[in-house]
This record gives C-alpha cells, sequence and structure tokens, in this order.
C-alpha cells in the first residue's frame, strides 16, 4: 500500500550540555554526529523543509551544544493517518582545528555523556563528507560508536558538489575504507533534498 509521510511539525526544545537540560519529555531520538562543518544543521532543516531551524555558518563550530528538535510525522495510508513524534538531535561537530585541548575535552565528556545515557537513542546518523576520504577522527568515532553498541548509519554529505562518476568513485572508497555495506550509507545532499525521502523511511522503520 502506498504510503505518504510528511513533517506535519519541527520544534526547538531544549540545548544541554549535560543531563539536566535534556528535555523532560522522553522520546525517540535520532541523533546527528560529524566533522565541523560536515553540514549536520544543514541536514535536520533539510529534513524538516525549514531554512533556519538549525543554525547553520560557513564557519567550523556553529553548534556548540546538544540542540534537541522535536518533530512529528504523519503517515497516510488510504484510509488513514497516523501521527509518529521524535526528536533530530544535532551535536557540536569534532575535528574543529582551532579548538584548544581543554575544549575538546569538555567536548568529548558531554557528547559521550549523552551518546552513552541517552535512553531513547534509535540510531546514529553519522555524517561525512563525501568529497574526501573519511579522515581520521571519522574512523575513530565509527568504531567508537560500533564498540558502544549504538546503531550508526553512515550518511554521505554534500553529494551535489561532486558530478555522478565522481560521487560513484567516492562513494565506494569510503564504502571501502569504512567495510560497510551499501545498505548502510546513505548519499544525501541538502541542497537537492537528495536523501531525504529515503532518510525519513529509515526514521520511521525505527521508531
Ligand atoms: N553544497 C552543499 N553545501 C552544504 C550541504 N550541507 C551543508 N552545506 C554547507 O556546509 C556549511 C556547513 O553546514 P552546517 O550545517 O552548519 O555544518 P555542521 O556540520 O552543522 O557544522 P558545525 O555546527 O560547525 O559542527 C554551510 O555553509 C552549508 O551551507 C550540502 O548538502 N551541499
Ligand atoms: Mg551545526
Amino acid at each position: 500500500m502506498d504510503e505518504k509521510i510528511i513533517v506535519t511539525k519541527s520544534d526547538y526544545i531544549a540545548s544541554a550540555v549535560g543531563k539536566k537540560q535534556y528535555p523532560e519529555e522522553k522520546l525517540p531520538e535520532i541523533v546527528f554526529i560529524g566533522r565541523s562543518n560536515v553540514g549536520k544543521s544543514s541536514l535536520i532543516n533539510s529534513l524538516t523543509c525549514r531554512k533556519n531551524l538549525a543554525r547553520t555558518s560557513q564557519t567550523p563550530g556553529k553548534t556548540r551544544t546538544i540542540n534537541f528538535y522535536k518533530v512529528e510525522l504523519k503517515i497516510s495510508e488510504e484510509n488513514s493517518a497516523t501521527y509518529k513524534n521524535f526528536y533530530l538531535v544535532d551535536l557540536p561537530g569534532y575535528g574543529y582545528a582551532k579548538t584548544s585541548k581543554t575544549n575538546r575535552r569538555i567536548w568529548e565528556k558531554f557528547i559521550e555523556e549523552y551518546l552513552l545515557n541517552s535512553r531513547e537513542i534509535k540510531f546514529v546518523c553519522q555524517l561525512i563528507d563525501l568529497r574526501h576520504d573519511p579522515m581520521e577522527s571519522d574512523l575513530k568515532m565509527f568504531h567508537w560508536l560500533i564498540e558502544k553498541n549504538i546503531p550508526v548509519l553512515v550518511i554521505a554529505t554534500k553529494s551535489d558538489k561532486l558530478g555522478k562518476n565522481d560521487q560513484k568513485k567516492n562513494f565506494a572508497a569510503m564504502k571501502k575504507i569504512l567495510e560497510i555495506e551499501e545498505l548502510s550509507i546513505l548519499p544525501y545532499s541538502s541542497v537537492k533534498n537528495e536523501g531525504r525521502a529515503e532518510l525519513l523511511d529509515v526514521i520511521l522503520n525505527s521508531l
């Protein structure tokens, strides 16, 4: 049966650097992680069809806190509609060269605290720029998530910046380096909204 998924609501709920600031209402959480500037906040805007729900910037290091956005999906089937609520969770980027060591350690602590203690994470989307091979910090994060048994979906971002041939080539290289199968890596362009329908499907199936 044909089902149609629409984002009916999207709201900023909270910013946190510690447990006490997490939202009171518990809902499933879909988390976005990746290097600074890879496009995490832009992807949240693309997914919710909002221009400025999450703040973005050309300069790395824009997002500094764990930000929770509550989203409502409407799933329409032939004669009925159901609604699902969840959080999209935007994280500060890692690998930001200008950050001091102390800052980085603080960052690692509150992100780690969140990732290891959140009660409701359905999966983590790890964003990696399709234009380059995954960097050391990406590989470290990827293996850390797997080691901690946190389900991870790799999203290859900024696919619009490459021609079709380079997209294919880099996609294959990324899969090889990460040693994962095609199904668990998704190309995405927040500029063209490519990958949006697929990601909404994955989210819905996880709820
Ligand atoms: N062409 C293109 N540009 C993108 C895409 N996604 C993000 N960008 C651009 O990349 C830059 C960084 O985007 P953000 O969404 O702020 O990146 P972020 O990962 O949230 O960065 P931090 O908050 O600093 O960790 C912005 O200039 C965006 O316009 C994309 O899919 N295609
Ligand atoms: Mg951001």
